[in-house]
């Protein structure tokens, strides 16, 4: 596996780097980096994707070099004349948008280098791991068993905005020793403040994004005796607060952070049903729920694509799923049978009746 990447990275000279649509920031900051990497290494590379940069993503150092797929010449071009393709954060066609197909048939060697669960089976080489808590940490360990000198500033200020978004902030069950040493490397060689990259991620809420929250806040429902969340971000919610899609992003924490929720769910209205965002606690599952509705991702966090005639009906069928792939304690089933006092009480009632 890391050999394999590591090997195809000596002898080759022409790399393609992207990944998946709506790039977060271990998608962007593991590009940029592994591109960096390569460029230090005296390697030509592109990075292309199929969607922009957002913004709260484009101040990260490299991510300019970034270029939006236009199938212009000089991209197909790129493509064609690469001797490796590495797909960055997402194993599966779909998810890297226009680029899905041309990179599925391109003549390059395709390298996966990825953290999610069940790759489709037409990457070349696979450099994967689940219990990554981010491909930054792979994209890392590649750097690490070449040169660690190469961690420069940029490098550095990718990798830690990669695995930081990934973990939220370092508090995901995939965070371990092994990781914080890692964060320290990258820190010490890269001579980078961590502080400042917070800030920049997540002091950059705009009020019409927060409008946005407030009224998300409001629609939150529970179910199945409160350790299901959902809630909905509709197309007028967004029209009517002026935020962006985008906005979006980080909701569902939000839900799954109330006491006593295990799973919760984040509804986006689109024109032909639902967007779904899954998230769990550390010991209960959502990929297989969310790959039920022909999504996919990670255990505690997957998402799906619910095709339904109305944004409710989407909603009505996932939620009516859930017992199916999460185990809800119904505190009273849980004890073991009725307590003296609600005996008594049921015969009261029952004695009544029967009288
Ligand atoms: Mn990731």
């Amino acid at each position: 596996m890391l050999d394999e990447v590591l090997t195809l990275v000596r002898e080759n000279e022409r790399f393609f780097v992207t990944t998946h649509l709506g790039p977060d920031g271990d998608a962007l900051g593991s590009q940029v980096a592994l591109a960096r990497f390569l460029q230090k290494l005296g390697k030509h590379v592109a990075m292309v994707n199929s969607d922009e940069v957002g913004f709260n993503l484009d101040w990260m150092p490299g991510s300019q070099q970034v270029e939006v797929y236009d199938s212009s010449l000089g991209q197909q071009e790129a493509l064609a004349e690469a001797d490796v393709v590495f797909v960055l954060d997402t194993n599966g066609e779909e998810r890297l948008g226009k680029l899905g197909s041309l990179v599925r048939e391109a003549t390059a060697t395709t390298v996966l280098i990825d953290h999610h669960l069940q790759p489709e089976g037409w990457f070349d080489v696979e450099f994967i791991r689940d219990t990554a808590a981010a491909t930054g940490e792979l994209v890392y360990e590649m750097i690490e068993a070449t040169d660690p000198d190469l961690i420069d500033a940029e490098i550095a200020t990718a990798l830690y905005t990669a695995i930081m978004t990934d973990t939220g902030s370092f508090r995901y069950s995939s965070v371990t020793p092994r990781l914080h040493r890692i964060i320290a490397d990258i820190l010490e060689r890269g001579g980078i403040e961590p502080a400042p990259i917070h800030e920049t991620i997540y002091d950059r809420k705009s009020m019409p994004g927060l409008r946005l929250l407030g009224r998300m806040l409001n629609r939150i429902r529970l179910r199945y005796n409160d350790q299901l969340g959902y809630s909905v971000v509709t197309q007028r919610m967004v029209e009517d607060t002026g935020a962006s899609w985008d906005d979006k992003q980080g909701f569902v924490n939000y839900v799954l952070s109330i006491e006593g929720v295990k799973a919760a769910l984040l509804f986006s209205e689109v024109d032909d049903g639902s967007k779904i965002s899954f998230r769990s606690e550390a010991d209960v599952r959502v990929d297989e729920w969310a790959r039920n509705f022909g999504g996919g991702g990670h255990r505690n966090a997957a998402g799906a694509y619910v095709k339904r005639p109305t944004f409710e009906e989407a909603i009505e069928d996932v939620i009516d799923a859930a017992p199916r792939f999460i185990d809800f304690e119904d505190p009273y089933a849980a004890e073991d049978g009725l307590s003296a006092e609600d005996e008594a009480y049921l015969e009261t009632l029952l004695g009544s009746k029967s009288e």
